[in-house]
């Protein structure tokens, strides 16, 4: 039987697969309150929680047969006033693992099933409690590693993408009916439709979807982290620019040039952004077989990253630098570090220096895809500054305006992209073509919705829920 038919009343520990001063095991169904009462002995006698009103609290003892197995406050809720839209127990018991695994088994024994991950929160959208964009949100709220993450999902748990998803459907349900009345009932006295305004409708809701997906990219970095590359020649203070960022010795820092053969990775927290950033090794040329294959590693990240450390040391930008600046695509975003300006006392000269790099770069790349800073990372000199010029050249000031979207609903966003295009592309052809072009897109778009939920949103999505969730 397909998760979507069955019934059954599940379990699951809701808190979390650790020892902790509570936990709590959630069990929704139709039977969830009588199996409680059960094994629930109310520590005041007259309260009988089958009669429960729901929204109500109370404290007993678990009991099987002669074990008392904890004391526990339940909280009860009656369908549909309920996460899942089911009846629904809470047991808030001590929050150790053994105990909680105990008491999940007495009710499994007793006839629960142990619920699946997101097994919960897809009840909550088959009930229509939620929909599939907000359960989203509920997912990315609890993985959230960051404030700002935090705060995209908390926009989306409010219904920011439900809200422009569900118009561009009431969009397309105002000329759909109408289009296949006019197909269906060809003697009946349908007003004609103006092919023109159904046009310039469709072009402009293409424009909506392409905007919304504009927020992929930034999604995923908010996401994943930005994967980010520290490169430069040896000895500039790569390793040092890392050890600062991560906030402690990671690796080994030595003025022997070639120290940092491999490639090492370490997710930080940035400002509220995560990078996930690589020390390399430096780009010279080196007769010295694992140099050689770290420094092809670092190229291999350096292909796949979206940021770059470029560090370069003052007073020493030669061919080498160059080379490496030559080796970075145009269309990464590229943050210039002059390391070592402790060595300086003449902020003239820094400046001098500046600009010569400045003058350099510039052929090459796109002016808003590269900062400059020039600090010294041992000394802790401007370093400060960092937090002002990274967030602009990665685009993230403009978080307020970002929609978290996510790889499944980014998919599906194509896929009504895709209908639409072809919808405008055989415009010329019959209508009942348009009319078929534009179901589809609408069908993609109840996807998104959670109205049509198919095993393929159980795989991809709700699968990555915790259990109990
Ligand atoms: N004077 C000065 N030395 C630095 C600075 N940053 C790093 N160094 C030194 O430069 C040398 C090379 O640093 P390291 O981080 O290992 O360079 P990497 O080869 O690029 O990884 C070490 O001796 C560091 O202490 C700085 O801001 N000023
Ligand atoms: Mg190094």
């Amino acid at each position: 039987m397909s998760i979507l038919e069955d019934n059954s009343t599940i379990i699951a520990i809701s808190s979390g697969l650790k020892n902790a001063a509570i936990g709590i095991i959630r069990i929704s169904g139709d039977n969830a309150i009588r199996l409680l009462s059960q094994v629930f002995i109310p520590n005041n006698p007259k309260v009988n929680i089958i009669n429960s009103k729901g929204y109500r609290v109370y404290y007993g003892k678990l009991q099987k047969g002669e074990e008392i197995i904890d004391e526990v406050i339940v909280t009860i809720f009656r369908k549909p006033m309920s996460y899942t839209g089911e009846e629904v127990v809470e047991i808030s018991c001590h929050g150790n693992l053994i105990l909680m695994q105990k008491i999940v088994e007495m009710f499994i024994s007793m006839g629960c099933r142990l619920a699946k991950p997101g097994e919960f929160t897809l009840r909550a959208i088959l009930n229509k409690k939620i929909d599939l964009p907000k359960a989203i949100a509920v997912r990315d709220i609890i993985e959230s590693s960051t404030e700002q993450m935090l705060r995209l999902s908390l926009k989306n748990l409010t219904g920011s993408f439900s809200k422009r998803i569900n118009l561009i459907k009431d969009r397309l349900i105002y000329w759909i009916p109408w289009i296949e009345a006019l197909i269906d009932f060809p003697e009946e006295d349908i007003p004609d439709i103006n092919l023109e305004d159904l046009k310039t409708e469709i072009l402009s809701i293409i424009r909506e979807i392409e905007n919304i997906i504009s927020n992929y990219e930034i999604s995923k970095m908010y996401r994943e982290g930005i994967d980010t590359v520290i490169v430069g020649k040896p000895n500039v203070g790569k390793s040092t620019l890392f050890n600062y960022l991560y906030g402690q010795e990671r690796v080994i820092i030595s003025d022997i040039p070639g120290t940092t053969r491999d490639i090492i990775t370490e997710y930080i927290n940035f400002n509220g952004v995560v990078l996930k950033i690589h020390d390399t090794a430096g780009f010279r040329k080196t007769a010295d077989k694992i140099e050689k294959i770290g420094i092809e590693k670092a190229k291999e990240a350096m292909e796949k990253a979206q940021l770059v450390f470029l560090v370069i040391e003052y007073q020493s930008f030669d061919d080498n630098d160059k080379e490496v600046i030559y080796s970075i695509k145009n269309d990464k975003k590229l943050m210039i570090i002059i390391n070592k300006i402790d060595k300086e006392k003449n902020f003239e000269k820094i400046r001098e220096f500046e600009k010569e790099i400045l003058e350099f770069v510039i052929k090459i790349f796109p002016q808003n895809n590269f900062e400059i800073l020039s600090c010294s990372v041992k000394q802790n000199i401007n370093l400060d500054e960092l937090k002002n010029k990274l967030p602009k050249i990665i685009g993230l000031l403009k978080s307020e305006e970002i929609i978290l979207i996510d790889n499944f609903q980014y998919e599906i966003l194509k896929k009504i992209l895709f209908s639409l295009n072809k919808c405008i592309q055989d415009f010329n052809l019959p209508v009942e073509i348009i009319a078929i072009n534009l179901r589809e897109a609408l069908n993609s778009i109840t996807e998104l919705t959670g109205e049509n939920i198919s095993d393929v949103v159980i795989d991809n999505m709700l699968s990555r829920f915790c259990i109990g969730k």
